[in-house]
């Protein structure tokens, strides 16, 4: 079965007829992004041209996906909506609560065991308004998504920042808060700002022990973690077509890293061979009708550089493997210069745990080159010197590379642990032994994010990020600075050998196959399903409507943190245990901001209390200001609020009574968060004002009851001295995004009109 194949007809339908509008509008050649884009809008056929990097559009996603971490706050927030159904396909994939300790059976049991409320709470909600549901164990979310959704020249929004992973099969996927699902699963427009395009021209092919991932990974070095930022990335020539659907996957996944909207590739054989093998071949006859307008226009591509923002250029043919980290994607090492660079930076080389999977890489392709390697090293009697922990990307691949061999071919390493079709220790949902004891140590993995703490709650983790069949490689010989191209090892025979080069298989010989996918329908008609919400509960809490703002100028704030440099989402709202109170929103908020840096004392979750003059927890001290009525500012660095969609990094500060964010820049997801739950996320116009904040400062916003688009704000900053500074803030609120603060959130706004 093919889902939603009636929707995919009605959009390649509106295809001529939407392209030819733009083509008159914007009268030049059109990229593939600008021509999905403007398939979409809101209004229909393009009337008007739309500036990059200025005007916001209102366009029409074509579905919505949700994961069961952000979709138990999305789907609480819609249930506030009014609506009876959900307005176009959406799904949810419960992927993110299952911890990965013993092995895939157990561990699914015991997340069914500790999270059956929630599970249970989210199959009934999806029952009820019409949103299919794909049950633990059943996969994570992108890669689910890229089998069984994903469709070139599609729309999509998920509540999640991969999202764009479906820019693989030639989406434009893009990951946003809850509160924007809503939106568009209530039937409403979606407003984005028209992105600014960086072209990626690849040419020449891979081989060797270069993959896929090495492109991005080497991107993320050019383009660093927010050089994407406002910007789909669209990446084409020959080398693009010379690569498999989920290689394509791989690269637009980990475009989240570097802060971009979206990245996306044009239609081409790799797709259709991928939609063909995964059972849509009904979806591959419809889009070679309109394949020319799934892809950029030639001219485009033969001048890039008149037609996109920004252009880089990697010849996949002299592209070597690389080794990202630590502690950010984006600090890019060729593994030939990485011995080098670790000895002096202090990284420890020696490796204890090397980790496949994350819905980046773990596609059967992935799967498959990884266990080339081991099944390399086991003919060569090499055994491995780390622990090789796996988790296959949804119950498909797993079934199919289990019934093709490679998963006994990993078994061959009894050092080997296959883990439940999930995130996994991706998202810190990994119960790593001794890891309490915060040793200084090195994993390698072939996940996408790599922030501290991240995948084992220990700071003293580094954590890099590689190809699959680079992690295995390390895995086998212990070692990061391991170079596979000119290191040997040592076998049981005391040999010195070398690894071949991985190899592979883009697709299964024998086609795809499973037994249970996990999807779940929902029932036809969901208005006798009910949804009950226990107040009791630890895990789930229905949402109070936010206040409404009294008009007035926020005066007497105090500053909560300013918080010094990287200050991702997972320190605002870390996950790892804390998803268990996803739900929850009053429970959750116990974790604002602890991991983020104190700028004036560099420890994490110490701030002054000015009310007593005593350090304090940051939750702990901003629910005693919330008790005492005084608003609160949180001040911060670069790209504030990168990494995750998750809106309880918003909606903490919301709840707990933070009025204000303000820093020198903001990552795109958290800032419209931000503006959703109705608070101010400012910039300083003068970004070195960052430095006239002080401990002990209080704050009167001179001019907030003249807020307008495109106006700044004024700041007036009292120090405990006495003494005052103004200083100038900037904002991108438009007319609408106003009203949702006036209004305490986007959601009030929806909910008013529902009645
Ligand atoms: C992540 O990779 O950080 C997550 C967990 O998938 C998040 C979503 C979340 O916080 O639930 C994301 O990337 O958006
Ligand atoms: Fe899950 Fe990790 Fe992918 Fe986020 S990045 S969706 S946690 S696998």
């Amino acid at each position: 079965m093919v889902f939603d194949i009636d929707m995919i007809k009605a959009v390649y339908e509106r295809y001529p007829e939407r392209i030819a509008a733009a083509r008159k509008v914007v009268n030049k050649p059109l990229t593939l992004a600008e021509k999905i884009l403007y398939a979409h809008l809101w209004e229909g056929a393009a009337t008007t041209e739309y500036e990059r990097g200025n005007s916001y559009v209102d366009f029409a996603p074509d579905r919505v996906a949700m994961q069961d971490a952000t979709a138990q706050m999305a789907l609480l927030q819609f249930m506030q909506a009014g609506k009876e159904k959900v307005a176009v396909p959406s799904t949810t994939h419960a992927d993110h609560l299952i911890q990965a300790k013993v092995g895939a059976n157990k561990d699914l049991q015991e997340a069914l065991n500790k999270s059956s409320e929630v599970f249970n709470f989210l199959s009934s909600v999806c029952n009820k308004y019409g949103i299919g549901f794909w049950k633990p164990g059943a996969g994570i979310i992108h890669q689910v998504i890229l089998e069984n959704y994903a469709f070139p020249g599609g729309m999509m929004i998920g509540t999640d920042s991969h999202t764009v992973n479906a820019g693989g099969l030639g989406m434009v996927a893009i990951g946003v808060g809850g509160a924007d699902a809503v939106d568009v699963m209530a039937g409403m427009a979606w407003e984005l700002k028209m992105p600014k395009l960086i072209g990626v021209k690849l040419t020449g092919k891979l081989s060797g022990w270069a993959a896929p991932k090495d492109v991005i990974l080497k991107v993320a070095g050019i383009l660093t973690v927010k050089g994407g930022t406002g910007a789909i990335v669209e990446y084409f020539g020959e080398g693009a077509e010379s690569m498999s659907a989920t290689g394509k996957g791989t690269i637009c996944n980990m475009g989240a890293e570097i802060g971009a909207t979206t990245s996306t590739f044009g239609y081409d054989d790799s797709m259709r061979r991928y939609l063909a093998a995964t059972g849509r071949q009904e979806v591959v006859d419809l889009a070679d009708k309109v394949a020319e307008h799934l892809t950029g226009d030639a001219e485009v591509y033969a001048n890039p550089d008149k037609y996109f923002d920004q252009v880089i250029e990697i010849n996949l043919s002299e592209l070597s493997p690389h080794l990202n980290g630590p502690f950010t994607p984006d600090l890019a090492t060729p593994v030939a210069e990485f011995r080098e660079k670790a000895i002096a930076n202090d990284w420890p080389l020696d490796i204890e745990w090397a980790l496949i999977g994350s819905c980046t890489n773990s596609s059967y392709e992935d799967l498959s080159r990884a266990a080339s390697i081991v099944d390399d090293a086991v003919s060569k009697g090499v055994k491995p010197k780390a622990i090789l922990g796996i988790n296959p990307g949804s119950e498909q691949v797993r079934f199919t590379a289990e019934r093709d061999g490679f998963m006994d071919t990993f078994r061959e390493f009894d050092s080997a642990r296959i883990f439940t079709n999930a995130c996994g220790p991706c998202i810190g949902q990994w119960d790593r032994e001794g890891a309490e004891k915060e040793e200084k140590n090195s994993i390698i993995h072939s996940f996408n994010r790599n922030f501290a703490k991240r995948a084992d709650g220990n700071p003293n983790t580094h954590a890099f990020v590689a190809s699959p069949e680079m992690v295995a490689a390390v895995a086998i010989a212990g070692r990061l600075d391991f170079n596979p191209m000119t290191d040997t090892l040592l076998n049981e025979n005391g040999e010195e050998v070398r690894l071949s080069e991985p190899t592979g298989s883009e697709l299964p010989s024998k086609g795809f196959a499973v037994e249970d996918n996990g999807y779940q329908a929902p029932a036809e008609d969901g208005s006798t399903v009910s949804v009950e919400v226990s107040t009791e509960s630890q895990r789930l809490q229905l949402l109070e409507p936010f206040a409404a703002w009294d008009g007035k100028n926020i005066t007497g704030a105090k500053l909560l943190i300013k918080a010094h440099g990287k200050c991702t989402t997972d320190h605002i709202s870390m996950a790892g245990p804390w998803l268990r109170y996803r739900g929850h929103l009053d429970n959750i908020s116990n974790n604002m901001l602890i991991g983020a840096v104190n700028a004036f004392n560099m420890e994490t979750n110490s701030v002054r209390n000015q009310l007593t003059g005593e350090m304090g927890e940051v939750p702990a001290v901003q629910r005693a200001y919330k008790a005492a009525g005084i608003p609160t500012v949180v001040v911060g660095d670069h790209n504030y609020g990168e990494g995750s969609s998750r809106e309880h990094a918003a909606m903490e500060p919301r709840h707990l009574g933070v009025r204000a964010v303000i820093v020198k820049s903001f990552a795109r997801i958290h800032e419209t968060n931000l503006k959703k739950q109705g608070m101010l996320g400012l910039t300083f116009a003068n970004e070195a004002d960052y430095d006239k904040i002080r401990e002990d400062d209080t704050f009167n916003f001179t001019d907030l009851d003249q807020i307008a688009p495109g106006k700044q704000l004024t700041l007036e900053i009292v120090h405990a001295d006495g003494s005052k500074e103004e200083i100038k803030l900037n904002h991108t609120y438009n007319a609408q995004q106003i009203d949702w603060f006036v209004a305490g959130s986007a959601l009030n706004l929806i909910a008013a009109n529902a009645i």
